[in-house]
């Protein structure tokens, strides 16, 4: 059986717990505490080089790291990734900006504030996290505007990843009522056969309070 090394309040953690569901495909999980420095002994760094969650390991003791490279792998065969290689790399296209955009913006803006690091950050540092954050999601929007989800090969794991952490924007303190597409996306996404309801606060973790 797949082995999944999680952190509950983890959006890139969540991303792959979703696609599990929706592939209907059994797992274990592994806790590691990452804000206690879990992530950061011999024995995890060999799983993921970098000491962050999530990553698998596979029954024949191969490891993979990277959310969206799990997401890729996993969902190989699926209908939640194409075979055809341009819409393939569409599908990619969109897991790099999550990865490039989303994760630096209102994923980082979204820690920040839920673990009240917001508060030893500086003014200018938050304002433009904000900026960015607006700026990502603009660009979603835009995408959004004639796309009823982010590639022509339907809801994919491009949706899946980009969802995790942009359907939470409101706690990282930017407001989506403005991005009237992406909010039409995130109900789209929700209606998805094995939607996975349950994302998990910082507040859980007593630890989370601590700088990485
Ligand atoms: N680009 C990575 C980011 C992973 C990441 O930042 N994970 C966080 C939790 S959401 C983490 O484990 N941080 C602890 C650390 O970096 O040591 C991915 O997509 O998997």
């Amino acid at each position: 059986m797949i082995t999944l090394y999680d952190y509950l309040p983890s959006q890139n953690a969540w991303k792959v717990r979703l696609l599990l569901n929706q592939l209907e495909q059994e797992y274990t999980q592994h806790f590691i505490s990452i804000f206690e420095g879990e992530g950061r002994t011999d024995e995890y760094r060999a799983i993921n080089p970098t000491g962050a969650v999530p990553a698998i390991k596979l029954p024949d003791g191969s490891v993979l790291a990277e959310s969206n490279a799990l997401l890729v792998y996993l969902a190989h065969g699926s209908q939640f990734l194409p075979s055809d290689p341009l819409q393939q790399a569409q599908v990619q296209q969109w897991l790099f900006f999550e990865s490039d955009y989303v994760q630096s913006t209102v994923a980082t803006l979204r820690h920040w504030m839920m673990t009240g690091k917001d508060k030893n950050r500086s003014a200018d540092m938050l304002e433009a996290k904000r900026n960015s954050s607006i700026n990502t999601l603009s660009v979603l929007d835009r995408r959004l505007s004639d796309n009823e989800f982010l590639t022509q090969a339907g809801y994919t794991i491009a949706d899946m990843s980009v969802y995790a952490y942009v359907h939470l924007a409101d706690e990282a303190g930017v407001a989506l009522d403005n991005f009237t597409n992406v909010q039409r996306w995130i109900i789209s996404v929700k209606a998805q056969p094995g939607y996975l309801d349950k994302v998990y606060p910082y507040s859980i973790d007593e630890h989370s309070f601590k700088e990485l």
